[in-house]
C-alpha cells in the first residue's frame, strides 16, 4: 500500500515537473462591504516566532519577507540530527513553536503529545499539498494529517568527489552499488586516503547498514543492530568524520566520499562549480536503493506563538515559496501546486527528483519504537567508539 502511494506522488511530481503549466489563480474575495463591522483581532499574540530547522533548508530571504509582511520577528535555529531535536522536545520547555523533525521521529513525537494538532482552518494553502504523499503521511504516521505538513523530502544516500575516488581507487572499477563504498573493506581500505565521512546519528547510520546487509531497515529487533554494527565494525578504521554537515565535508575537501542526504550532496555539487572546482561532486543512486525520507513541520505542544506558527505553516505552502525551496535547496518539495515553478534544470536532475524506474527501489520511511531507538543508539555508539 505503500509503495503504491508512494510511486502515485513520484508519477506526479515527475509529471508536473515537465510540463511547466501553471494553474489558473482563485478568483478573487468579494471586495468587503463597508458598513461590515471590524473583525475581532485574529492574533493576539506577541509578534514572535521561534522556528528549528534543520541546517541548509530555508532559502536566502525568505524568512525576511515574511517577517516584512507580518512584522512577526524570526527566530531561526537549527539543529543537525533528529535526536538533537527529540532530546529537545522530550525534555519540554524547547522555546520553539514549529520544528521540523523526519517522518521518522514525527510519529513518536506525535504519539507522545510533544506536538499539537493544526488548525486547518489557519491554513489555506494545504490545498498546494500533494495528495498522494499527504496520503502516506496519513497512512504511516500521522493520521487525518492532523499534526504535519511536509517541509521537503529526499533521500539518504552516498556523495562521491568524483575525482578524488577515481584517484584512491586506481585500477579498481567503481562498484555497481555504491554502498560498497562506505561498507566493504575493500573500497574503504583505499578511499580512507582522502576521507570517509558518516551522518552522526545513529537512526542514520544503523538503517542504511541493515539495509546494505540485506535486513529490513527499519527492523526494530535489536538482534538486527547487532549483524548490522558486526559489518560497520569491519570497516570502522577507516571512517574519519562522523558529522552531519556533508556539506561542508565534502565541499570543503575534508572527505571524498560521505554516507549524506541528497540535496545536501547536491548543494556541495553545486557549491564546487561555483568555486571553479576541478573536481566533480555526485549525488550517487545505489544500485540497490536510498533510503527515502520526509521532514514536516509541526507545532510544538507548548507553543507560545501557535497563531504566527499558522501564518508561517500557511506562508510556507504558497506554491513560490515551496519552488524556491526545490530551487535553491535541492530537495524535492510535496507542494504539488509548487512543481510548475521548479526550475527546468533541477526537475530534470535526477539525484533531486528521481526517475520511477529508481522510486521503484528507493526504501520507504517507517519508524522505531523508543526501546528500538535505545537499543540502536548503543550499538551505534559501540561501533563509533571502535569497541
Ligand atoms: N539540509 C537539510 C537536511 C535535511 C535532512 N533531513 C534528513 C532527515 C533524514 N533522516
Amino acid at each position: 500500500m505503500m509503495k503504491k502511494y508512494l510511486w502515485s506522488f513520484a508519477l506526479s511530481a515527475i509529471v508536473f515537473a515537465g510540463c511547466g503549466k501553471k494553474e489558473e489563480p482563485p478568483a478573487p474575495a468579494p471586495a468587503p462591504v463597508a458598513s461590515a463591522p471590524a473583525p475581532a483581532p485574529v492574533n493576539a499574540e506577541e509578534k514572535v516566532l521561534n522556528i528549528y530547522n534543520w541546517p541548509d533548508y530555508v532559502p536566502e530571504g525568505m524568512i525576511a519577507t515574511f517577517e516584512k509582511e507580518t512584522g512577526i520577528k524570526v527566530n531561526y535555529d537549527t539543529f543537525e540530527t533528529n535526536e538533537a531535536l527529540h532530546a529537545k522536545l522530550v525534555a519540554g520547555n524547547s522555546g520553539y513553536d514549529i520544528v521540523v523533525p523526519g517522518s521518522v521521529f514525527a510519529k513518536p513525537q506525535i504519539e507522545g503529545g510533544l506536538l499539537q494538532p493544526l488548525d486547518k482552518t489557519k491554513i489555506k494553502n494545504l490545498s498546494n499539498l500533494d495528495l498522494a504523499i499527504m496520503a502516506t503521511l496519513a497512512a504511516k504516521t500521522d493520521p487525518d494529517n492532523k499534526h504535519l505538513v511536509p517541509w521537503a523530502w529526499g533521500f539518504t544516500t552516498v556523495g562521491i568527489n568524483k575525482t578524488k575516488v577515481a584517484k584512491a581507487l586506481g585500477k579498481m572499477p567503481m562498484p555497481e552499488n555504491a554502498w560498497d563504498l562506505v561498507f566493504k573493506p575493500e573500497y574503504t581500505s583505499k578511499l580512507k586516503s582522502c576521507g570517509i565521512a558518516y551522518l552522526d546519528s545513529p537512526t542514520e547510520i544503523i538503517p542504511v547498514a541493515l539495509h546494505y546487509i540485506g535486513k529490513d531497515a527499519y527492523s526494530n529487533d535489536p538482534a538486527d543492530y547487532k549483524l548490522a554494527t558486526e559489518m560497520l565494525a569491519k570497516v570502522r578504521k577507516d571512517v574519519r568524520i562522523f558529522s552531519s554537515t556533508m556539506i561542508d565535508d565534502i565541499a570543503g575537501g575534508k572527505a571524498c566520499v560521505a554516507i549524506g542526504w541528497s540535496g545536501d550532496i547536491n548543494i556541495a555539487a553545486a557549491r564546487a562549480k561555483e568555486n571553479k572546482s576541478k573536481d566533480e561532486i555526485e549525488s550517487m543512486l545505489p544500485s540497490t536503493g536510498a533510503l527515502i525520507f520526509f521532514d514536516t513541520m509541526a507545532i510544538t505542544k507548548d507553543a507560545k506563538h501557535p497563531n504566527n506558527a499558522h501564518a508561517f505553516i500557511d506562508f510556507y505552502l504558497r506554491a513560490e515559496n515551496a519552488a524556491r525551496m526545490s530551487n535553491e535547496m535541492n530537495y524535492p518539495t510535496a507542494n504539488k501546486a509548487g512543481i510548475p515553478l521548479v526550475k527546468p534544470e533541477i526537475a530534470a536532475n535526477k539525484t533531486i527528483f528521481v526517475d520511477a524506474d529508481y522510486f521503484a527501489k528507493m526504501i520507504p520511511p517507517s519508524s522505531f519504537s523508543n526501546e528500538a531507538r535505545e537499543a540502536m543508539a548503543n550499538a551505534y555508539n559501540s561501533f563509533k567508539k571502535g569497541k
